[in-house]
């Protein structure tokens, strides 16, 4: 049983491997991508516990992976409660209060914030996929995206952990104009977006089909960085911003709300930020 004994040895070198990212973590800097890079390896841990014959063995190193990420899960949730990296305040005293929603600060610059390394497909081979319960399921290139139809859309940004960034100039193609090209079957009701490495958030349709919610390539007038979800981010500013999915790739429609990533560890379903829907 040659292959049996192989995922066995990769497994217990996966989560080996795991353990150094993490042990190796107070010296680096940016806590999220560290525990991004352990949290894949667990995960193609878990990928390969199929492939171990021995039930005991298997159940005994399911239990190290399983509690692995959830460690990993928890140290996430916390890094994520204090001040972001590349959060300088900024003075408030020209801004109408109203644009300000309960407990939030504006902030001078413009934060990186996700989970995980940064995916490096070109834009040229970037598609994104508009599926489930839609007359044609659709693959759509920045170029088909772009010939639906582009318009800039100024708009505000609020991320749960409290920073706030006003006039953001999004250009891109309006989420309802692509939803329209696939044609929604009459039961769709919500939608998952998903993006690379690893991540999803729910939405609901009609918020979906707002003015302001686009599928952007460029931000400010300049086109979308990497780090900020370039070639391809959603954007959604009615809602925190963990729901403007970077470089996202698909959406996908659905007869009922199913949960993403962090709406699965506790966040609100909603996430209106002037309601402070951050909880569940
Ligand atoms: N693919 C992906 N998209 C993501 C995230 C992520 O971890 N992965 N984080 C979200 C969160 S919590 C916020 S606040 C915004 C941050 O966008 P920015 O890095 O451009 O400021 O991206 C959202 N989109
Ligand atoms: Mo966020």
């Amino acid at each position: 049983m040659v292959d049996q004994r192989e995922s066995e040895d990769r497994v217990t070198e996966l989560l080996h491997r795991a353990d150094e990212i993490v042990k190796a973590a107070p010296a680096r800097r940016d806590e999220s991508a560290v525990i991004g890079q352990a949290g894949e390896l667990l995960e193609r841990a878990r990928d390969l516990l199929a492939g171990i014959g021995d039930p005991e063995r298997r159940r005994a190193l399911a239990a190290q992976v399983s509690r692995r990420i959830g460690d990993l899960d928890r140290a996430l949730v916390a890094s994520f409660q204090g001040p972001s990296p590349g959060v300088r305040r900024a003075p408030t005293k020209d801004v109408d209060p109203a644009r300000i929603p309960p407990n939030q600060h504006l902030t001078a610059g413009f934060p990186v914030l996700h989970v995980g390394r940064l995916p490096d497909t070109p834009a040229a081979e970037w598609r994104l996929t508009v599926t489930g319960l839609v007359e044609r399921r659709t693959v759509l290139s920045l170029d088909d995206l772009r010939d639906l139809g582009e318009v800039t859309d100024r708009s505000d940004f609020h991320c749960v952990t409290s920073w706030s960034r006003l006039d953001n100039d999004w250009t891109g193609v309006r989420v309802r104009d692509v939803l329209d090209a696939a044609g929604l079957e009459p039961s769709a009701s919500h939608v998952i977006a998903s993006g690379r490495p690893a991540y999803s958030a729910n939405l609901d349709l009609e918020v979906l089909r707002r003015d302001d919610s686009l599928l952007a390539w460029a931000h400010d007038g300049a086109p979308l960085t990497r780090e900020h979800g370039g070639p391809l981010r959603l954007v959604v500013p009615v809602r925190y911003g963990w729901k403007s999915v970077k470089w996202v790739t698909e959406l996908r429609l659905l007869d009922r709300d199913v949960h993403g990533y962090w709406e699965e560890r506790g966040y609100h379903d909603v996430a209106d930020p002037f309601l402070e829907q951050r909880f569940a």
